[in-house]
């Protein structure tokens, strides 16, 4: 089966080809340009991309929009985080936390899916906590400061397998693979 991926963020294109890819998948990388709109959910930013793609006959395609909800930020960065970090970053995320020792926070994946001219979408999420200082240099985005529960190091200290066994992306994989292979 193959699948386009939609993203600019290479890292995440890694991510996909890695978990997908074990699955049997054939996967190919684009980076087609989609506004992300300014919206209060993940799912609905995903929509959006996915109708402005969908005059471009792209065939069988995926992409996600993602975002860590940080408790003691009210949520924020959540669906700003794509701005979030390429703004204040991560040192300005810390910043915001300096004395905080409530730091539970998430991230959420949603993955819009077109295939065979059908479109759904499904979800993951990974919870855990924002580290004191980053770590790790595998990765990308929040990886350095994001300490899945459970476990005692960031996303940026795991390899991208054990990252997708657990993380918000490889859990909406996932539930990507079943609902594709449910559809052959
Ligand atoms: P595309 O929209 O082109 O796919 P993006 O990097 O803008 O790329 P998102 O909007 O989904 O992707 O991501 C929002 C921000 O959250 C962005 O700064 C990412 O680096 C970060 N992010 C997303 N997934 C992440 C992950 O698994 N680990 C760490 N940071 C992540």
């Amino acid at each position: 089966m193959k699948l386009r991926i939609i993203t600019s963020n290479p890292g995440k294109a890694t991510e996909f080809r890695r978990a997908l890819g074990g699955m049997g998948f054939e996967i190919e990388h684009a980076d087609e340009d989609c506004d992300e709109i300014q919206a209060d959910t993940l799912q609905e930013v995903v929509r959006s991309c996915m109708s402005q793609l969908r005059p471009l006959a792209l065939g069988d395609f995926a992409l996600d929009d993602s975002g860590l909800f940080i408790d003691a930020l009210g949520g924020f960065p959540g669906v700003y985080s794509s701005y979030a970090f390429s703004t204040i970053g991560i040192e300005g995320i810390l910043r915001l936390m300096d004395g905080d020792e409530e730091r539970s926070a998430r991230f959420e994946c949603c993955i819009g899916c077109s295939f065979r001219g059908e479109e759904f979408t499904v979800e993951g999420r990974c919870d855990g906590a924002i580290a004191l200082r980053p770590a790790g240099a595998g990765g990308f985005g929040f990886d350095p400061i994001f300490i899945p529960s459970g476990y005692e190091k960031t996303f940026a200290e795991m390899s991208i397998d054990v990252k997708n066994g657990i993380s918000h992306r490889g859990r909406a994989i996932q539930a990507l693979s079943g609902t594709l292979k449910g559809k052959v």
